[in-house]
């Protein structure tokens, strides 16, 4: 069966449906060519030298893994030449990045996770590269991007999308006209197009949410879990199944293909910052994608979409998947907090 290429879709995507403009098409084409570069690299592991850690923490206070920074620096070189951004965000860097003036510079803005779930990295688990793209603000023009330009609502992504290195490597990508997956051919280098119009069944019987934490959980996700874990002599009469990868990537990539909700809520602790994931680069993407593939996504009360940052690692709770589940936690949470 001859599939179409990553290229072909962009080509006529821009053509015909007017959905990408060539300046994000050839975003898009140089990011996923950065991604088969970290594949490569990832999918080396002990034989290249690039498991383990460095010893040094992100802005997050993470500990950084080798291929956290390998991951960070092969997306800052592929795309800093093209012409087609004004600056980068990377959960990696404590500041913006803007493209350095011995290149062009364009109208667009990247966010990008480099390397999702690194918990997961020396343990030979997936993982992932998550990545958003902004539109350089009107009122920027004449002048070099700063943080605030960046700090954009999620409806404002033109295009969004991830790499899931895993027993396939995939890039699933959306450029707001649905949701489609390419699958890498590793011996051509291409990505070829291999699930078109992805999306998520309304109903689900699979949660996936960390559960040490559920002391920490406020009482609309304690409700939705207990009712989950009553099976079908509960309210939901069904039984539910439980996966938690802990990589957002991998948990998103199953719930996009199978159905579910995903869950990293909010905390109730006062120091639970607002959630552990990131606005910027983890949750609006993922969201911009969930909601394309007809799923639904909410930061516990409101459309994560429809945030206004404050910060570029600004976190928040995320809860999404399957229209009908995120719809009962959200009347969940919005019982105890009139909206
Ligand atoms: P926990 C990975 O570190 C990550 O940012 C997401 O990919 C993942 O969903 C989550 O954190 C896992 O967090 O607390 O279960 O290790």
């Amino acid at each position: 069966m001859k599939h179409k290429t990553l290229t072909q879709y962009l080509v006529e995507q821009q053509r015909e449906h007017k959905s990408v403009s060539a300046d994000v098409r050839l975003l898009i084409e140089t990011v996923s060519r950065a991604c088969k570069a970290i594949s490569t690299t990832v999918h080396k592991g002990a034989l290249g030298g690039v498991l383990g850690s460095l010893g040094t923490e992100n802005v997050q206070g993470e500990i950084q893994k080798k291929l956290d920074v390998l991951s960070n620096e092969i997306l800052l070189e592929a795309n800093e030449w093209g012409g087609s951004l004004a600056a980068m965000a990377s959960e990696e860097m404590e500041t913006i990045h803007p493209i350095p003036n011995e290149y062009p510079k364009g109208q667009n803005l990247l966010l990008f996770d480099p390397l999702d779930g690194s918990s997961n990295i020396d343990v030979n688990v997936s993982i992932g590269t998550i990545f958003s793209i902004l539109q350089v603000p009107a009122d920027a023009a004449g002048r070099d991007v700063t943080e605030a330009d960046f700090l954009q609502p999620g409806t404002r992504q033109v295009a969004a999308g991830y790499a899931v290195y895993g027993p396939q490597t995939m890039l699933v990508l959306t450029v707001g006209a649905g949701v489609m997956g390419f699958t890498l051919d590793s011996e051509m280098g291409s990505w070829l197009l291999t699930h078109e119009n992805i999306r998520i069944p309304e109903q689900t019987a699979e949660f996936a949410i960390n559960m040490s934490n559920m002391r920490h959980w406020e009482a609309p996700v304690k409700r939705y879990i207990d009712e989950c874990l009553q099976g079908e002599s509960g309210p939901l009469g069904k039984n539910y199944n439980m996966r938690w990868i802990a990589s957002m990537v991998a948990d998103v990539h199953r719930i996009l293909n199978r159905g579910g909700i995903f869950m990293y809520p909010r905390d109730s602790r006062p120091s639970g910052h607002k959630g552990k994931l990131r606005l910027m680069y983890e949750a609006n993407p993922m969201s911009f994608l969930v909601e394309q593939a007809g799923g639904r996504a909410i930061d516990g009360t409101k459309r994560i979409l429809d945030i206004q940052p404050q910060a570029v690692h600004e976190r928040t709770g995320v809860i999404l998947g399957s229209r009908a589940e995120v719809e009962r936690v959200q009347a969940y949470h919005q019982a105890v907090t009139p909206a």
